[in-house]
């Protein structure tokens, strides 16, 4: 059987010393992987009692080797946490009442299966949140949902995360989710911008403790407005003034090319367009930049100049540099300016990962053929936002909710997301979905957005299934495998697993009643697609299992993207490769080596060419000369991470809430004093969209002119089951986010530098 591109074979490193495992729900010492962030750190979790008894980090992973955090350290308490949603439930003249699963899912179509008639499949919309990027059952199911359900319009945070960087990966690779990562353990000199990895733990950049990996490289230069705690460790800390970035690096272009520094090395010969970049960025110099982005002309030269000299280097942007007002120039140019310092595609620079195990993503998008990209392909009913790769900017949301006509939405289906706290327009979304005819909701808690539901579903706790990280193996580093088994067996083993729900709840919105759904068949019908992907036949790939078994669901999935992967066996072709038995064997995880050059397989566009300068980016340029000339604002808000915070949702876990509160603005000694504030001071935080009242935290590690606010917080309502969060509330910075205030050729939302005004209260 044929497969993906055929790499030179390798049987990884594997630890060889005997591991004493206690079997799934037993007592003992179990190995899992942390399903929480990108570091994936390998746990250790001791058992005792049926209960975790202690967590700590695994020495002998092969990926973490013993690094964890503690919100990893705080998997136990998830899962004992008395609030969690253990048993489905449905809510009855405003009162939730825990049923059977049959109940559940009649209660369902119920639900659904009258708006559908009467209004049409495009009357329904799913909202699916970021956990499900890191979970076994969800990332690969979602696919079901999305692909099988017939719904025309989704939403998702992507279009507040990394929606820029899947442009510009599309528009350069014809690979819309093959983004270039910072090979950080081979590097001399690393440059990172709108990225705090020392809270996010690295973010499309999955590496092993992170933070030790930055202590040991030789120069670190942090551009961000705020002295986080990456830029307090840094050798360099550059504040940049909100959403110049693209400005900045259109000036490094620009010296490249002036100061003849451009060496594109081996990858001349796969490049196009490096003469219409020169054009484009000729009146872009440092001189002209340097005012508005806040760092000398001689400053943006010389980094220009180091990152050309340096043997080895590389520029990574994150959330900083995606929700920002030009956030698909910032992402584009980091990987222009890695391609013209010969920084990408080669050890310690830019280098495509090269996942064990390929994903429900990895299909390229179309559209690239002629000259410029086809997006727009059709636009929203109410404000007109253009469609890019499928999605809209999901502050659209609210007011497809909220205006009436052909086409209104009058059905969701949330699936672990909390959209009421995470998106500009929340708290909209939280006025707007009581008037649902149905919502339901596939999640662990009764929150913020899914008190508004009429049925939750709720999965198993993280510890009570398998896992095997899903996207974040396409950002790592290292080519790593591994494969947790559960540590519990759930409680009621008739409990469907995630998948499962999305199976049903897909059928259902393809016309079939939940609760009668084949599952079979359409996880026979999803898998068959899979292989078809690949070139192969899914009838007689299938007919495969039905002596080895998995005989479907996303282990079956899993073995078919692992042996068809780079290491894989290819169903015996390849005696010695990869498969899910194989892996299984070794729950330790199997490292196979770091990335290596992938250029040219790796491109898709037409030409299978990097294409450095896409017109639609290029159009986007004027828009940022007139960003040049806008008078300053008074004061703009960026956001931050907590390491203890994940988004919104582990903030009932009371050992990562010990401490001061988290949830402040962090404001210059010269701004506060100039507003008669003092640390501690509450005040108000006015937007063009909403105002708040929040505590302020007066500290010189932000520039002037900036302020910072977490995002996640604004708990406290009535009718959610969060005791400890609800504890200690805080406010939603969301509600300051405007909705019109995007990243107009990706429609990302804008995020970061967002004008407000801040006045001491009383
Ligand atoms: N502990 C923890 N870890 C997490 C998460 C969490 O909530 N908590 N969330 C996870 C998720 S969903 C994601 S997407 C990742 C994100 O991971 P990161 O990208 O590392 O996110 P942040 O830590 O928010 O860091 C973003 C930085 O961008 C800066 N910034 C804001 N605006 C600008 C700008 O215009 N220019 C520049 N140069 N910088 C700017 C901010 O000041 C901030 O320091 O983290 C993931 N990991
Ligand atoms: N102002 C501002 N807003 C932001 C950001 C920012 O930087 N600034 N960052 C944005 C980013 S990058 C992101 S990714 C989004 C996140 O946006 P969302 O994905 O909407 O928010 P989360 O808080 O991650 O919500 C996760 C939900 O999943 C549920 N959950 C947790 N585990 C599971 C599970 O295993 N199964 C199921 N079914 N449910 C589960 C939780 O209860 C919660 O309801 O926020 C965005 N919002
Ligand atoms: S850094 Fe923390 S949250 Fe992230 S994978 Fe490791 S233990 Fe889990
Ligand atoms: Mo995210």
């Amino acid at each position: 059987m044929g497969g993906a591109d055929a790499a030179p074979l390798n049987v990884g490193t594997v630890t060889t010393e005997y591991i004493e495992l206690a079997p799934t729900g037993q007592d003992g010492r179990h190995v899992y992987t942390c399903p929480l962030c990108e570091a994936m750190c390998g746990l250790e979790i001791q058992v005792a009692d049926g209960r975790v008894a202690g967590i700590r980090g695994n020495p002998d992973d092969v990926w973490s080797r013993g690094h964890l955090c503690p919100k990893g350290a705080s998997l136990g308490a998830i899962h004992d946490d008395p609030d969690r949603v253990r048993a489905p439930m449905i809510k009855v003249d405003g009162q939730w009442q825990e049923v059977s699963w049959d109940a559940a899912f009649r209660r369902c179509t119920e639900l659904l299966a009258p708006v559908i008639a009467e209004h049409g499949i495009s009357a329904v919309t799913c909202y699916t949140g970021n956990p499900l990027a890191h979970s076994f059952s969800l990332g690969r199911y979602t696919g079901v949902l999305l692909g099988m359900s017939g719904i025309p319009v989704s939403y998702s945070p992507g279009t507040v995360d990394q929606w820029p960087k899947n442009l510009s990966s599309h528009l350069m690779y014809g690979n819309w989710w093959g983004f270039p990562v910072p090979d950080i353990q081979r590097t001399d000199l690393l440059v990172v911008m709108g990225a705090n990895p020392a809270a996010s733990q690295g973010s499309l950049l999955a590496a092993p403790d992170v933070m030790g990996i930055l202590a040991g490289i030789d120069t670190v230069i942090v551009i961000d407005p705020v002295r986080t705690a990456t830029a307090a460790k840094a050798d360099e800390w550059l504040p940049i003034t909100p959403g110049t970035d693209a400005a900045l690096l259109l000036a490094v272009v620009h010296t490249l090319f002036d100061e003849d520094l451009v060496r594109l090395g081996r990858l001349a010969g796969h490049i196009e367009g490096v003469e219409r970049l020169r054009e484009a960025a000729a009146d872009w110099t440092a001189e002209r930049v340097a005012p508005v982005t806040g760092i000398d002309a001689d400053r943006i030269k010389h980094l220009a100049r180091q990152l050309a000299g340096a043997q080895r280097a590389v520029v990574y942007g994150r959330i900083g540099l995606c929700n920002q007002e030009f956030g698909s120039l910032a992402s584009w140019l980091v990987d222009v300016v890695n391609i013209l310092t010969g920084h990408f595609d080669t050890e310690g620079g830019a280098m495509f990962p090269r996942p064990a195990a390929w994903t429900v993503t990895a299909q390229p998008q179309p559209g690239l053929e002629g000259g410029l990209p086809e997006f727009g392909r059709w636009q929203t009913r109410v404000r007109g936002a253009k469609e890019v790769l499928g999605q809209v900017p999901v502050s659209c949301l609210a007011e497809e909710i909220e205006t009436p006509g052909e086409g209104q939405i009058r059905a969701l289906i949330t699936v672990a997301g909390n959209p009421v706290l995470s998106t500009p327009q929340g708290h909209r979304l939280d006025e707007l979905l009581p008037g649902l005819d149905a919502m339901i909701a596939v999640d662990l808690w009764l929150n913020e957005t899914t008190r508004h539901a009429d049925v939750i579903l709720p999965g198993l706790s993280p510890l009570e299934q398998p896992h095997h990280d899903d996207l974040i193996l396409m950002f790592a580093i290292s080519s790593i495998a591994n494969y947790s088994a559960p540590v519990f067996t759930p409680e009621d083993p008739d409990r469907p697993e995630e998948w499962e729900i999305l199976v049903r709840l897909t059928g259902l919105c393809a016309g079939m009643p939940a609760e009668d759904v084949d599952v079979a068949a359409i996880d026979d019908g999803f898998f068959d697609y899979l292989c078809f992907t690949q070139g192969l036949d899914g009838a007689e790939v299938r007919s495969h299992y039905n002596s080895t078994g998995p005989a479907g669901g996303p282990e079956r999935i899993l073995d078919l993207t692992l042996r068809t992967g780079p290491f894989g066996d290819r169903y015996g072709e390849n005696p010695d490769g990869l498969s899910l038995a194989k892996l299984k064997e070794q729950p330790n995880g199997i490292d196979f080596g770091p990335m290596v050059a992938q250029v040219p397989e790796i491109l898709n566009t037409p030409e299978k060419k990097i294409r450095l300068a896409p017109e639609y980016l290029l159009d986007d340029i004027p828009r940022l000369a007139r960003r040049l000339e806008r008078e300053p604002d008074e004061l703009v808000l960026v956001s931050r991470r907590h390491l203890r915070s994940n988004n919104s949702w582990l903030h009932n876990v009371s050992a990562l809430m010990k401490g001061r509160d988290r949830c402040t603005l962090l404001m210059h000694p010269d701004d506060a004093a100039g507003r008669g504030v003092v640390g501690g001071d509450t005040v108000t935080v006015q937007s063009s969209a909403g105002s708040i009242e929040v505590p302020v935290e007066v500290t010189d590690a932000i520039k002037p002119g900036v302020v910072s606010m977490p995002h996640g917080w604004g708990h406290g309502k009535p009718g959610t089951r969060m005791s400890v969060a609800n504890g200690s509330p805080g406010v939603n910075t969301n509600i300051l986010s405007p909705p019109m205030f995007l990243d107009e050729p990706s429609g990302n939302g804008a995020l970061n530098g967002i004008p407000v005004t801040v006045a001491k209260i009383g």
